[in-house]
C-alpha cells in the first residue's frame, strides 16, 4: 500500500490523534497543516523554503495543472515533485471541488461535470476517470476522489441523490486508479450536515477501502458549531487505523477543533491569501500589517515567534514593502503565517503527547481573543 498510518497515541483529556501518515516521499507527523501550492508552487515560497519552515506534505490542484501547463508535460518533467523540485510529500484534490467553486454553467450528469474555464471560457468536461488519469499522470503521493461539494445549506433530498452519486463516482475512481502500489486514493465523505447522509457516505466509502478518508462538503459557509458538530458524528464513523482528512479548513480555531475531533490532516489557502494582502497570523489575533499604526513599530510581527521573518525583521519594514507592493513583502507575510500555522500545529501534537490538548485550547483561545464556545 502506498500510504499507510500510525497511530501513536489519543490525548486522554480529547481524543485528539497523534500519528505519522507514511508516503513514497517521507513520512508526516499528524495532526498536520499541509500548505497550498495549487499551480506548483505555494505562491512566493521556494521548496527551500518550505522544508525549512518545516513544510513536510503540500497540496497541488488537479483542476489548474490540468488546464495549464497540462498533465502531460508534468508527466514528461517526470511528474510533480520532479516539476517543482519538492521532495517532500504531495496531495493533489481532484478537481472535484474546484469546478463547483470556480466554473461557470456546469451541469453535473452521471457521466461527469460539463463546465466552461474560468479564464478562457472553454467548454470543458471532469469526470471520475478524467481525475485519475491526471492525477496519475501529475504524480502526488495522494490523490482525492472525484466528488461533488454541494453548497450550503443544500435540501436534504439534493443531498441524498449527490451523496449517492458521489458514492458511484468514489467506485469509478477505485477501478480508474492505474498506480495504486504508489499512489495512495483517499475518498470523500459528503453529506453536509445531515448525519443520517454522512452516516450513508460514510458506510459506502469505508466499505471500499480506501487508504484514507477525507471529509469535504464543509467551510462553505455553514457556522463554526455546524462544523464541529458535523465532526463530532462523523469521524466516529471514519476507520481508526487510517488518516482522516478535513478539506479546506484552516483558520488556527479550526485547526485546534477539528484535532479535537479527531481529524489528522488540514489545507487552507487561508494563511497564504491573506498574507498576500498583510493580513498576520499571531499568537495574540490577526495583525493588519498596513495600518498606520505600524508605521513607526520597529517590533516584529509576533513578538512570540521564531520564524525567520519574525528573528529578522519589522513590523515598520514590512508595513512599507506591503504598502509599495514589493513582492519582498509579501514572501515575509506568507513564510510567517505558514509557520505560524505549521508552529500550532507542532504545538499541538506536543499537547496531544502530553494530555493536555484541552488546556492547550484554552490558553490558545484566552490569547488569540476567541470566544469559548
Ligand atoms: N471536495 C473536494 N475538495 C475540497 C472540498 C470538497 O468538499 C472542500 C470543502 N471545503 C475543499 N476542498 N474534492
Ligand atoms: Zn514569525
Amino acid at each position: 500500500m502506498a500510504i499507510t498510518y500510525e497511530l501513536i497515541k489519543t490525548c486522554k483529556q480529547t481524543g485528539a490523534r497523534l500519528g505519522k501518515v507514511h508516503t513514497p516521499h517521507g513520512s508526516f507527523e499528524t495532526p498536520m497543516f499541509m500548505p497550498v501550492g495549487t499551480l506548483a508552487t505555494v505562491k512566493t515560497m521556494s521548496p527551500e523554503e518550505l522544508e525549512q519552515m518545516g513544510a513536510q506534505i503540500i497540496l497541488s490542484n488537479t483542476y489548474h495543472l490540468w488546464l495549464r501547463p497540462g498533465e502531460d508535460i508534468i508527466q514528461e518533467a517526470g511528474g510533480l515533485h520532479n516539476f517543482m523540485n519538492w521532495n517532500g510529500s504531495i496531495l493533489t484534490d481532484s478537481g472535484g471541488f474546484q469546478v463547483f467553486s470556480l466554473s461557470d454553467l456546469r451541469k453535473i450528469e452521471e457521466e461527469g461535470v460539463h463546465f466552461r474555464n474560468h479564464i478562457s471560457g472553454e467548454k470543458l468536461f471532469l469526470s471520475p476517470e478524467k481525475a485519475m488519469h491526471i492525477q496519475n499522470a501529475l504524480g502526488p503521493d495522494i490523490m482525492m476522489a472525484f466528488d461533488e461539494c454541494p453548497p450550503y445549506p443544500a435540501e436534504h433530498k439534493y443531498m441524498k441523490d449527490s451523496v449517492e452519486r458521489t458514492s458511484r463516482w468514489a467506485e469509478r475512481c477505485l477501478e480508474a486508479h492505474q498506480r495504486p502500489h504508489d499512489q495512495g486514493l483517499f475518498g470523500i465523505i459528503q453529506g453536509g450536515e445531515y448525519e443520517d447522509l454522512r452516516r450513508q457516505s460514510a458506510q459506502d466509502l469505508t466499505s471500499m477501502d480506501f487508504p484514507g478518508y477525507a471529509i469535504g462538503g464543509l467551510s462553505v459557509g455553514e457556522p463554526k458549531d455546524v462544523m464541529n458538530r458535523v465532526l463530532e458524528f462523523t469521524t466516529p464513523l471514519m476507520p481508526d487505523q487510517k488518516p482522516r482528512y478535513l478539506m479546506g479548513v484552516g483558520s488556527p480555531d479550526s485547526l485546534i477543533d477539528g484535532s479535537i475531533r479527531g481529524v489528522d490532516m488540514f489545507d487552507c489557502v487561508l494563511p497564504t491569501r491573506i498574507a498576500r494582502n498583510g493580513t498576520l497570523m499571531t499568537s495574540e489575533g490577526r495583525l493588519v500589517v498596513r495600518n498606520a499604526k505600524f508605521a513607526r513599530d520597529f517590533r516584529p510581527i509576533d513578538e512570540n515567534c521564531d520564524c525567520h521573518t519574525c528573528r529578522n525583521y519589522s513590523r515598520a519594514y514590512i508595513r512599507h514593502l506591503v504598502k509599495a507592493n514589493e513582492t519582498f513583502g509579501f514572501r515575509l507575510t506568507t513564510y510567517h503565517n505558514l509557520y505560524f500555522l505549521l508552529n500550532l500545529m507542532r504545538q499541538v501534537r506536543e499537547a496531544i503527547r502530553e494530555d493536555r490538548l484541552g488546556d492547550f485550547r484554552d490558553e490558545f483561545f484566552e490569547q488569540y481573543g476567541f470566544n469559548k464556545p
